[in-house]
């Protein structure tokens, strides 16, 4: 079924996976940059100092983004680029290359939805404790207002931050993202704690300074849990197991009600405060109304899930069938997920959805005869969104999908091994190639959505 002619077709990136430039026109380094350059950080010690030097190249891109026929773009705002000292100083340099990117889309038709978070905050923020600091929260805000009063003439999309799940749970848990932190879980709560106080009183900064009319969401990430069948035991079992905090893999970050609670209902959900005890983050007065600003979408990156049933002492997870369809990452290819995702997400917060991300990592490269025959990311991305129109169909309020990404980049800790672009880049040459996967997705497009079989 095609979706309705309102719906949002995007592609999506960030500003350290594609801009480069990392020293220059006054941008100051990120936490990401100082990260990249630790011994055994990222793989074969690559770095975003290049990345696709797409800060050289707006008008060559953005006729890419605008030849897609996609009417939306998401991209994300560097940071350090903008407030380099974290706070005070506006770079003016910094802005007039969000001009540039800004008007190069809108003269083409591509509305930019802009991230203001994409995890790249100034390592001078870092040295003050980073979001282990509760004043990050006002630095946050104060950063917001100084793009917000400068873009917002143009701009109306906004999303405060992305996957706080991963800059928490792999930047400040794990320690296998910047700043590469192993912190205990108190600390990593309370790091939390202050990111979600920062997204409140981003919205805050946006409707405060908005010079038109601002539509406000976020783009969470949290694991999504689908039956292993359509008995409704199993869709029960999928269901709390979605928007419970304790992890099959002991790993609690990569859950939803956690970040997404207190977003969207204002408060914390009651298993995760039993589970947390004392090392529940201190919530002062006012905190929790500070973070439930109202928001206009609830966004959500979407790339995999897993699998559950009910068991004999109720929900559980079930294993992957041996030689279960995975990614270039590792990730199992589950297309369910955007089906029972945005229902089970739009069942508990009742907000409008966006697909904010979606797509599939692997290892193209261009052919002898000069073309990039991608057809798993084809494939991958006419189950997921096939699956996706279904949930429309079931009356789910999905209102647009962003592919994951416009073009090859740096993916974070793992360099530039995987590929998750429509368009391929030659890191040496910094050739754009596009790839079959490009001209496809231009098709679903222009037919309305309609995912087309996978080639043979
Ligand atoms: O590349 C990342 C992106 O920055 C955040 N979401 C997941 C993508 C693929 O790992």
């Amino acid at each position: 079924m095609p979706v309705s002619s309102e719906f949002v077709w995007g592609v999506a990136s960030s500003a350290y996976q594609i801009e480069g430039a990392a020293s220059e026109g006054g941008r100051s380094p990120s936490v990401w940059d100082t990260f990249c350059r630790e011994k055994g950080r990222v793989f074969n010690g690559e770095t975003g100092d290049v990345a696709c030097d797409h800060y050289h190249r707006v008008e060559e891109d953005a006729d890419l983004i605008a030849d897609l026929g996609v009417n939306a773009y998401r991209l994300s705002v560097s940071w350090p680029r903008v407030l380099p000292d974290v706070t005070g100083r506006v770079n003016d340099s910094g802005l007039a290359y969000y001009d540039r990117l800004v008007d190069a889309l809108l003269a083409r038709n591509v509305q930019p939805w802009i991230t203001l978070y994409h995890w790249d905050h100034p390592a001078a923020m870092q040295e003050r404790g980073g979001w282990l600091n509760r004043e990050s929260a006002d630095w946050f805000a104060e950063y917001t207002a100084v793009v917000v009063d400068h873009l917002s003439d143009r701009v109306q999309h906004w999303m405060t931050l992305n996957e706080p799940q991963i800059f928490i749970g792999l930047g400040h848990l794990m320690g296998d993202h910047a700043p590469g932190l192993k912190l205990t879980r108190k600390e990593t709560l309370l790091a939390s704690h202050h990111a979600l106080l920062a997204h409140g009183k981003g919205v805050e900064a946006i409707r405060a300074h908005s010079k038109s009319e601002s539509v406000i969401g976020w783009a969470p990430v949290g694991d999504v849990v689908v039956p292993v069948d359509d008995k409704p035991e199993s869709i029960e079992a999928a269901r709390a197991l979605m928007f419970q905090v304790r992890q099959p893999d002991g790993n609690w970050a990569f859950n939803n009600p956690w970040f997404a609670d207190p977003v969207v209902l204002g408060r914390y959900p009651e298993d995760a405060l039993n589970q947390f005890g004392g090392d529940a983050p201190e919530v002062r007065e006012g905190d929790l109304e500070q973070i439930k600003q109202p928001i206009d979408f609830y966004g959500m990156n979407t790339y995999s899930a897993l699998f559950a049933r009910m068991g004999d002492d109720g929900p559980e997870l079930v294993d992957f069938e041996p030689g279960v369809p995975r990614t270039t990452f590792g990730w199992a290819v589950v297309p369910e997920a955007m089906y029972w995702g945005p229902k089970f997400l739009s069942e508990r917060y009742k907000l409008p959805l966006y697909v904010t991300e979606n797509g599939l990592a692997s290892m193209d490269w261009v052919g002898l005869d000069g073309a990039v025959n991608d057809t798993g990311r084809i494939d991958f991305l006419s189950r997921y969104i096939a699956q996706l129109e279904r949930s429309i169909a079931d009356g789910v309020d999905v209102r647009g999908y962003f592919q994951w990404s416009i073009m090859d980049n740096f993916e974070w800790a793992e360099g530039y091994k995987m590929r998750f672009g429509l368009v391929h880049v030659d890191y040496r040459t910094l050739e754009r190639t596009p790839k079959a996967s490009y001209d496809w997705y231009r098709e679903v497009i222009a037919r309305g959505g309609v995912a087309l079989p996978a080639p043979c």
